[in-house]
């Protein structure tokens, strides 16, 4: 079995970076399961560098230790994983990115007979390479669950089919998703219209947006994506976005979360105010923080009571 190198046997700084210190294989024919990087960033609207990123997931990933208490097991005890490296690509250029990416990952599928590649972004564009590689290689759609704060089913950024908020709508369009079987899931942030999380729906997939889901609750938001899912095979995606950018703050598209506030910030939200009970006038008056005090709290940013306003 492959193993991670344990900071126990060398220092965690020290060695060549490769996820969690796992040994780099050219081959994944052995593989369970294989950490691949798609270092491409030409899909993005906004931020670029994310061809940087799985250098720098790498490098801080070698802080994981394998056993993890929850589940209460060593993964690799039971699965074969290593890291298979980068695969190519040709910046300034979209679709003949996909092309090349979409080439290599059919490849490892077939040298691994099917082992899950576990792949480090890049643009959240690389999600339509890896949907054309899966359905080419098991000749049958998959399900998709999809984190995300954007649905990316919009149709055309600046009449360009290809970018990081449209993959999912080409994806629908090539067949590649098992749509009653998918589900997006946080779904959050200022919006262009009504629109943008009605099209996803009208694609056919289910949506969670992160206000039902943290409302509901995380064990139900589980349940629900299972039940979505049944036992299709499913590409799992998990755009950091979702998260509030106080988590990730060199993220491409920064979309802030209220509902990510502190705990401490998200009881403010719900308690009395006494300091407006002290001064107000009417009996029994409640307040709900202010959106400005409810993104300064996401970042923890104190905001003078003085600013509030009603
Ligand atoms: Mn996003």
């Amino acid at each position: 079995m492959f193993r991670p190198t344990s900071g126990l046997e060398s220092p965690r700084f020290v060695g060549i970076r490769t996820f969690m210190r796992l040994p780099h294989v050219e081959s994944v024919e052995r593989c369970d399961a294989f950490i691949v990087g798609v270092p491409f960033d030409t899909g993005a609207t906004f931020r670029v560098g994310s061809r940087f990123a799985p250098e720098a997931i790498r490098s801080i990933s070698v802080m994981i230790r394998a056993y993890h208490p929850y589940h209460g097991f060593d993964i690799f005890d039971r699965i074969n994983v290593a890291d298979a490296g980068d695969l190519t690509v040709k910046p300034g250029y979209a679709e003949p990115s996909f092309e090349v990416v979409t080439r290599q990952l059919v490849q490892m599928l077939e040298q691994s007979g099917g082992g899950i590649p576990i792949v480090l972004g890049g643009d959240h564009a690389v999600v339509l390479p890896e949907l054309r590689a899966q359905v080419a290689y098991r000749k049958q759609p998959v399900a998709v669950v999809h984190f995300d704060s954007h649905p990316d089913t919009w149709d055309v950024y600046w009449g360009e089919k290809y970018t990081h908020g449209t993959m999912y709508r080409r994806a629908i369009e090539e067949g590649l998703i098992d749509t009653a079987h998918s589900m997006q899931v946080g779904l959050h942030g200022t919006l262009f219209d009504d629109n943008d999380w009605a099209q996803s729906r009208e694609l056919g997939f289910a949506t969670l947006t992160l206000r039902e889901s943290l409302n509901m609750g995380i064990p139900e938001t589980i349940q629900a994506i299972r039940e979505r899912v049944g036992d299709a095979p499913v590409y799992l995606s998990v755009d950091i976005d979702v998260l509030d950018p106080a988590y990730a703050p060199a993220i491409r598209t920064p979309t802030a979360s209220p509902h990510q506030a502190t705990p401490a910030a998200q009881q403010r939200q719900h308690a009395p105010d006494r300091r407006r009970h002290r001064h107000a006038s009417g009996p029994g008056r409640l307040r709900r923080a202010t959106m400005t005090e409810r993104l300064a709290s996401s970042r923890g940013t104190h905001v003078p009571s003085g600013h509030h306003t009603r």
